[in-house]
């Protein structure tokens, strides 16, 4: 297992489509096992692997509330199958644009087919933190930010103030 960086906005990888798992194998289980490494230790409770610069379909997840009882959840290639009209407003953050936080309306409810790590086909309903939280991670690996869904003005300000940031960290590494 190991801890891997978190790319942050405006790292361009982060607009990229990722790839479907055609095989699940040790590497893909390694990959899940620093997912979950960096996620807990972030933390957070989701990631997409495209966040740690692997541009595959995959997803981790963990909603457990307490530190001691972890929930860990495995999505590959996850597809959203149904979303409900109606819409709710839950505030989100991500492990990519560190420290801010905004109301993003989605799809109240949806349903994801998915495999798990043994290679089994799923379908589970969503709704709530967790409808909130899979599509923010299916955004992720389809080049989508949380940030795409506010105003335009908001995003253009939080691009410009983590450009900036970027910049003075490569002077300072130089
Ligand atoms: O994908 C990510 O960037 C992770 C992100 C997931 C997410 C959070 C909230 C709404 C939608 C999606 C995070 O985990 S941000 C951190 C966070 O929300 C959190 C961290 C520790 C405890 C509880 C929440
Ligand atoms: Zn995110």
């Amino acid at each position: 297992m190991a801890l891997r960086e978190i790319l942050k906005i405006p790292d361009k990888r982060l607009r990229l489509v990722s790839e479907p798992v055609k095989r699940i194998d040790a590497g893909i289980r390694a990959l899940v096992d620093d997912m979950f490494e960096t996620m807990h230790d972030a933390p957070g409770i989701g990631l997409a692997a495209i966040q740690i610069g692997v541009a595959k379909r995959v997803v981790t997840m963990d909603l457990s509330k307490k530190e001691e009882s972890h929930e860990p959840r495995v999505f590959i290639n996850p597809e959203i199958t149904w979303a409900s009209k109606e819409k709710s407003t839950h505030e989100e953050g991500c492990l990519s644009i560190p420290e801010y936080y905004e109301e993003v309306e989605r799809p109240q409810q949806i349903k994801v087919k998915y495999l798990d790590l043994e290679g089994k086909t799923h379908e589970v309903e969503a709704s709530g933190l967790f409808a909130t939280c899979l599509q923010h991670e299916i955004d992720h690996i389809n080049g989508v930010l949380f940030i795409d869904h506010i105003s335009k003005l908001k995003r253009d300000r939080v691009i410009k103030k983590f450009t900036k940031a970027a910049k003075a960290a490569k002077k300072v590494e130089a």
